[in-house]
């Protein structure tokens, strides 16, 4: 009965894989399991006239066969099932199928968390500021006389009056820091910003990282090394900071720094238009005036200008971005076109 049984299988076997369509199917099922002449029911029926002692394992040989079958039946109707269908008018069948891409991270979020991890290694806490923002965390805690062109409505977004406003820069979030902390500090922030600015490399919306070290004794090598170290790591290379005077209200002295161009390593190219280097961003040491301010706040001397300095440095993630791709216009990032969004895998 063992060896009937394995035949039968090989045979069906056979059969299944030789039926190529639903009807041929069918004639298999009724073949091998039809109530009347199917041959595995013919196998069962057959059973009777086995000897009692070996009645048992036959029976249990023709069960596994009966599985098997009625297994091997299920899977190939469900692995064709449709393909017999008639298709329906005006759909055309022989259309390639929808195509599922994975998804990448926006090339903005990969600057973002580069630049994070880039200063948790230099043992950074990340902050974190509103981006609605009154006048007087924007501007006025910073140092910014009320007159200042910056606070005027081209590049400013006021929300309500003249007091709440969109962020213009990070900067806010040295005050935020310094009220909510105690020295030393080691703090860096990324988040958007927005100003009334818009053209080929400036963004209404767009995002800056801030950093911001406090203690005794902090110096502007100090501040040159960081710079050197942290844009030397986004970059991938080692560069050579330049530092030029600059005015930002809320540092003295202020720079813009510049690192030496990362195209031709300062010997001179169209991207550095020939001077060997490019334009980064802001800095400076913590303006007393910044350290008073926020001790007014607290009403308490938590910020000795005599005992301790700090230095800030802010630069736009864009930008980064923009120089490690070699992006000529920045509102590529906002368009949301998959074509050039596949371009930076994560
Ligand atoms: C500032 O915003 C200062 N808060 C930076 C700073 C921090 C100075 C700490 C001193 C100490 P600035 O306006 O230059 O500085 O902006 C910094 C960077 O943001 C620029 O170098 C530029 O890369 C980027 N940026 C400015 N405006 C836009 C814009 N509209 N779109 C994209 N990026 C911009």
């Amino acid at each position: 009965m063992k060896e009937r049984a394995l035949a039968i299988r090989r045979q069906f076997d056979g059969d299944l894989a030789a039926a190529s369509g639903p009807a041929a199917r069918s004639e298999v099922r009724l073949r091998y399991l039809g109530r009347r002449a199917g041959l595995v029911t013919a196998l069962l029926k057959d059973l009777r006239a086995v000897p009692a002692a070996e009645r048992a394992a036959a029976g249990s040989a023709i069960n596994d066969l009966k599985a098997h079958v009625e297994s091997a039946l299920a899977d190939a109707e469900a692995r064709f099932a449709g393909t017999g269908a008639p298709t329906p008018a005006g759909v055309d069948a022989t259309l390639p199928g929808l195509v599922w891409r994975p998804g990448t991270l926006h090339p903005i979020t990969q600057v973002r968390e580069l630049v994070e991890e880039i200063f948790l290694e230099m043992g950074y806490a990340l902050g974190a500021g509103p981006e609605v923002e009154t006048d007087a965390y924007n501007f006025g805690a910073l140092n910014f006389p009320p007159d200042h062109p910056a606070r005027d409505t081209q590049d400013t977004f006021f929300v309500e009056g003249n007091d709440l406003l969109l962020r213009t820069h990070t900067s806010p979030v040295q005050i935020h820091t310094l009220e909510d902390s105690h020295p030393p500090i080691k703090m860096a922030a990324i988040g958007r910003v927005f100003r009334r600015d818009s053209d080929l490399t400036h963004s209404p919306v767009f995002h800056q990282v801030e950093g911001l070290v406090v203690g005794p004794a902090i110096t502007f090598a100090h501040l040159k090394g960081t710079l050197e170290h942290f844009c030397g790591r986004v970059f991938e290379r080692a560069v050579v900071v330049r530092l030029r005077p600059s005015y930002f209200p809320f540092v003295e002295p202020g720079a813009e720094y510049d690192i030496s161009c990362i195209f031709c390593s300062g010997s001179g190219c169209r991207p550095c238009k020939g001077s060997g280097f490019i334009e980064m961003g802001g800095a400076g040491m913590v303006h007393p005036a910044v350290f008073e301010q926020v001790n007014r706040r607290l009403g308490e001397t938590r910020y000795d200008p005599e005992n301790l300095s700090g230095f800030a440095f802010g630069l736009g993630i864009e930008r980064i971005a923009m120089l490690k791709h070699g992006i000529d216009d920045i509102r590529l990032f906002y368009e949301n076109d998959l074509r050039f969004l596949s371009q930076f895998p994560a």
